[in-house]
C-alpha cells in the first residue's frame, strides 16, 4: 500500500476508459484518498459512476479554460481536505480537424486551443493549486511519443506535447524549492474518448502492437500501476523526466 494517507487529486476523468480512470484505480488500489473532477454537466454522471466505485467523497467541476473554477477548486480542496500529496493532469483537446490530414495545415484558432487546453492548463492548475501542495507532493503529466517524432495525424499536439514536456522541465525547477516533483508518464497508444478523435487510430493501435518490444499494446491499468512509483515516495530522487509506458516501442529504430 504505497499511497497508504496520502490524498490527491485527479484531473481529466471522462469515464472508465480514461488514462485518469486507470491512475485513479491504482491510486485507490494501494490505499489514497482520490479527489476527482468533472469537465462539464455532460461528463458529470460519468464521473459519479467513477466516483462511487471507487468510494471518491467529492467531486468538483473543473473546465482547464475557466480560471474561477481553479480558484473555487483550491478553496473547496483547502476546506475539505487541507492539503494534497499529489496531482494528476490527464487532460489534452484539439479540435478535430486539426488532427486529421496535414500538419502545414494548421490553424491558429487550432494551434492556440491545443496550447491552452493541453499546455498551459498544467502550468495554471499548478499555479493556482501549489499553496494547497504539501511539500515533497508528486505531479504526473500524461504525454505522448508525437511530441518527439512524427506520428501521422497527431500534428498540432505533438507540438502541445513538446512544449508540456517542456513545461515539465521549467515547472520542475521552481517547485524543487519545497521538494516538490513533476515528471510527465509518455504512454503508448490507448483507445480512449481522446484518442478516437485522431484520424486512423486503429491504425497506430495496430503498428505499435506488431512493432514494439513488446508485441502488445499498453492497458490503462499498466499505465496506473507504473503512475504508482512516479506519484508515490519511491521516486523521490526523481523530476522533471519524462517515463515511457509503451511496451518499448519508443525504443525502435
Ligand atoms: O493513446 C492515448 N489515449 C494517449 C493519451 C497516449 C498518450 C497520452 N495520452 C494523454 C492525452 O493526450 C491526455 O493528455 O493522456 C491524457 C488523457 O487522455 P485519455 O485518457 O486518452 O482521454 P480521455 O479519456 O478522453 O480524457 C481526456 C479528458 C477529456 O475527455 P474528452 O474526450 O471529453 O475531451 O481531458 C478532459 C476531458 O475530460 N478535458 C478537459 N478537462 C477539463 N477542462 C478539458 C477542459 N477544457 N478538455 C478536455
Amino acid at each position: 500500500m504505497i499511497m497508504q494517507g496520502k490524498k490527491g487529486l485527479i484531473i481529466g476523468v471522462a469515464n472508465n476508459r480514461s488514462i485518469a480512470y486507470g491512475i485513479a484505480k491504482a491510486c485507490k488500489n494501494q490505499g489514497a484518498d482520490i479527489i476527482l473532477t468533472y469537465q462539464n454537466d455532460k461528463l458529470k454522471s460519468r464521473v459519479e459512476k467513477v466516483a462511487n466505485e471507487l468510494g471518491v467523497k467529492n467531486i468538483y467541476p473543473l473546465d482547464v479554460t475557466k480560471e474561477e473554477e481553479l480558484i473555487n477548486l483550491k478553496s473547496a480542496i483547502e476546506k475539505d481536505y487541507g492539503k494534497i500529496d499529489f496531482l494528476v493532469h490527464s487532460v489534452a483537446f484539439a479540435p478535430r480537424e486539426a488532427l486529421d490530414g496535414k500538419f502545414i495545415d494548421t490553424k491558429k484558432e487550432a494551434f492556440n486551443i491545443a496550447m491552452e487546453i493541453s499546455v498551459y492548463s498544467l502550468i495554471e492548475v499548478v499555479q493556482k493549486l501549489e499553496p494547497v501542495l504539501n511539500d515533497g507532493a508528486s505531479i504526473l503529466t500524461l504525454t505522448y511519443l508525437g511530441s518527439q517524432r512524427y506520428i501521422p495525424h497527431y500534428n498540432v499536439m505533438g507540438v502541445a506535447k513538446a512544449a508540456l514536456e517542456a513545461s515539465v522541465r521549467y515547472l520542475a525547477v521552481d517547485l524543487g524549492e519545497r521538494k516538490i516533483r513533476i515528471n510527465a508518464l509518455s504512454a503508448g497508444p490507448i483507445k480512449t474518448l481522446a484518442a478516437s478523435g485522431i484520424g486512423d487510430f486503429s491504425e497506430i493501435l495496430k503498428y505499435n502492437e506488431k512493432n514494439s518490444p513488446l508485441r502488445k499494446n499498453v492497458t490503462i491499468e499498466e499505465v496506473g500501476n507504473s503512475a504508482m512509483y512516479l506519484l508515490s515516495d519511491l521516486s523521490s530522487g526523481v523530476t522533471g523526466e519524462v517515463h515511457f509506458v509503451d511496451s518499448g516501442y519508443n525504443i525502435m529504430g
